[in-house]
């Protein structure tokens, strides 16, 4: 029998659309049926679970499935709770789903840095990481363990401050709360265990990762064309962010200007396109690019 790859993903919330997308743009075609937890990728031999983004860490690492995306949030708490989830591996940072755990407190009130925590109850989801962190500021700090809804604990008095997940900060302004300190930068993760896969397995998971290499660099990597004046092309090459050996052409009619076309791999912003209409480039198309390799 060929070897398939069981890979764990969110059934549902924040980080599924995302694991699905990226999967899709890594060539797996995935027709999941309502209701079912499992379903068999088409395009590389993969086997897809459907569970609570709580759960993928600790599937991961007991061997159940070979790969997972889950939360850097989600995985460090696991990892720092669970002694037997010490064999888990980071494989890729996904950069997307990125949050930061963070500690915040009433804006109103007297808990403005890490220090005015000394003695407080902090409300968090992430107590292992809130007592690590507090552990290596030399803090002692009462922590109660909360599932949801952290964020409404200091009006509720059940603590002076909370350790949440912040993305936009919309839910610290509405409950009247502003963050002083940073525990953790997170994104999805692809994670592994330190179990050597099959040959088989190993050949898969190579090709898959070749796949997802070419999806995250294509994503800050797009393509330029545009008419440069031959008097500026020089300076107009050098202003291009991340560019190798642009491609120059003749323009037919044209002898003044030539046609640059480049791969930036770095972001194009909008100050680097009005600096080259500056120096006089023209038909300036900035194109993404779908897939990348090599
Ligand atoms: O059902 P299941 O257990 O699978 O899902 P879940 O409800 O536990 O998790 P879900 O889907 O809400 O989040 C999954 C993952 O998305 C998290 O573990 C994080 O890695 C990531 N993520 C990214 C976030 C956020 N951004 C986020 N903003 N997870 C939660 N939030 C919450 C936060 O807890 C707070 O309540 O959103 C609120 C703050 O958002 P802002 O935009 O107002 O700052
Ligand atoms: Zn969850």
């Amino acid at each position: 029998m060929s070897a398939i790859l069981r890979l764990a993903v969110q059934s549902k919330g924040r980080l599924a659309q995302d694991s699905l997308a990226l999967l899709q743009q890594c060539g797996l075609q995935v027709l999941r049926t309502p209701g079912a937890l499992t379903a068999r990728a088409r395009g590389l031999p993969v086997d897809l679970l459907f569970v609570r983004d709580d759960d993928i860490a600790g599937l991961v690492s007991a061997g159940v499935c070979d790969l997972g995306i889950a939360g850097e949030n989600v995985v460090r708490e696991v990892a720092l709770e669970d002694p037997k989830a010490d064999n888990l591996q980071t494989i890729r940072r996904l950069g997307f789903s990125r949050c930061a755990l963070k500690l915040a407190a009433p804006k109103a009130g007297d808990i403005k840095t890490p220090a005015d925590l000394e003695g407080k109850t902090i409300a968090t989801s992430y107590p292992a990481q809130l007592r690590a962190w507090l552990n290596a500021q030399g803090l002692g700090a009462n922590i109660v363990v909360l599932k949801g809804a952290v964020e409404i604990a200091p009006a509720l008095d059940l603590a002076d401050a909370i350790c949440d997940l912040v993305s936009s900060g919309a839910t610290l302004i509405a409950n009247g709360l502003s963050d002083f300190a940073t525990v953790l930068q997170s994104e999805a993760l692809l994670i592994g265990n330190d179990t050597a896969l099959e040959p088989q397995k190993a050949d898969l998971l190579a090709r898959l990762l070749r796949r997802m290499d070419g999806v995250i660099a294509s994503r800050a990597t797009k393509y330029i064309m545009l008419n440069a004046p031959r008097a500026a092309l020089d300076e107009i090459t050098a202003l291009l962010p991340g560019a190798d050996a642009p491609t120059i052409m003749d323009l037919a009619g044209d002898k003044t200007h030539v046609a640059v076309h480049a791969v930036c791999r770095e972001t194009i912003f909008w100050d680097t396109l009005e600096a080259l209409e500056a120096r006089g480039a023209k038909a300036i198309l900035v194109l993404p690019i779908e897939k990348m390799m090599g």
